[in-house]
């Protein structure tokens, strides 16, 4: 499906308002200064990466609620682009209140992120060049997929994680946005709600996502999975099957001529928190360093990846040795999905 010689474009996506702890916005640079970029070029991709400004002009506050430096009320100025690594990290841009909508939490900046990143993913994607993004919070993926699927309507969707990430904003319970693109990719009750009605259209079909991982699922979202037929692998299918299996059965099932496109969506506490630690929501009990990267060797091998997510790694939690595994392992997550072979 890609054109010329590989190319991938890296989007890094420094954003936190999916969710209530700071700190997984770090994350970008953090892959970054791993080394992400040379371990991309040697295994023989031409690497684009951008400055990380798209976010710099919308208008609300990226700072948690619960933070002592947000705003209680009216508008103040804030000193965006928390991320920025040179030239206007000073620029002094308003910053209007995000008052909840329902139970949704930040819905307007999480809107307007994701209508940037949708932007972002599909023009690498237009270019025939696969487009990496690095987290951030999975509400971002309501962005990338939306993005890949502009370019490939047939794409289906490999969403690996602990959780379903399947809330609609009817069902959340903890109003956290990371908890619910799916349901807005599906367009599931009460997801045709301004302001993602404005921009977000849905164009994912229930049987074209497939996930493997869970572990920790909401009641409400065992119901909508089971009331729209969605496939899912859980650890207890990955015990029962083994990891090989239970990838060969989610291929089978979204993509059985190995034909279509494929977006992989990771979220790295689909990974047991001995291998990845320094992430918002870990679940023990999750896959192994190799069960992990399996997933995405076998994906690779595939030759239909168009789309990766690396999502949830947060430098900001635990000690200096928990946060250089976890984000080691995205290093390796995001190398094994561009075809670093083993041997
Ligand atoms: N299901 C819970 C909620 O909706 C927790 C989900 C999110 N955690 C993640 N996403 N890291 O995968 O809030
Ligand atoms: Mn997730
Ligand atoms: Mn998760
Ligand atoms: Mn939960």
């Amino acid at each position: 499906f890609l054109k010329g010689a590989p190319t991938v474009g890296i989007v890094g996506c420094p954003f936190s308002g999916g969710q209530g702890r700071t700190g997984v916005d770090l994350a970008p640079n953090k892959l970054i200064s791993a080394g992400l970029v040379d371990q991309l070029s040697a295994l023989g991709w031409e690497v684009h990466y951008n400055s990380q400004q798209k976010y710099i002009d919308i208008p609300y506050n990226p700072i948690p609620a619960s933070s002592p430096a947000a705003p209680s009320e009216g508008t103040e100025t804030f000193n965006g682009g928390s991320t920025s690594g040179s030239g206007s990290a000073d620029k002094k841009i308003q910053r209007l209140p995000d008052e909840d909508i329902g139970k949704m939490k930040k819905p307007r900046l999480v809107s307007a992120v994701n209508q940037k990143v949708a932007q972002e993913v599909e023009e690498i994607a237009q270019k025939g060049w696969l487009p990496l993004t690095l987290g951030g919070d999975h509400s971002l993926a309501m962005g990338t997929v939306s993005g890949t699927k502009a370019k490939y309507p047939d794409a289906c969707l490999i969403w690996v994680d602990a959780h379903a990430d399947i809330n609609t904003p009817l069902s959340t319970d903890s109003g956290n946005l990371h908890g619910c693109p799916v349901s807005f990719l599906l367009g599931l009750e009460g997801t045709d709600v301004s302001p993602f009605s404005e921009w977000l259209k849905p164009c994912l079909k229930p049987e074209e996502i497939v996930y493997i991982g869970l572990r920790d699922v909401d009641g409400p979202e065992k119901e909508i999975l089971k009331k729209h037929g969605i496939k899912a692998f859980s650890m207890h299918h990955v015990d029962k099957y083994g990891i090989g299996k239970v990838v060969e059965m989610a291929l089978d099932h979204v993509n059985p001529d190995r034909s279509k496109p494929i977006h992989l969506s990771y979220d790295v506490d689909a990974l047991d928190p001995i291998v990845a630690p320094s992430t918002g929501t870990p679940v023990r009990g999750g896959l192994t360093f190799r069960e992990g990267h399996y997933i995405t060797e076998a994906l690779a091998e595939t030759g239909c990846l168009v789309s990766v997510d690396i999502m949830e790694v947060n430098p900001a939690l635990l000690d200096p040795s928990s946060v250089e595994k976890t984000v080691a392992a995205g290093c390796s997550l995001a190398r094994a999905s561009l075809g670093e072979t083993l041997l």
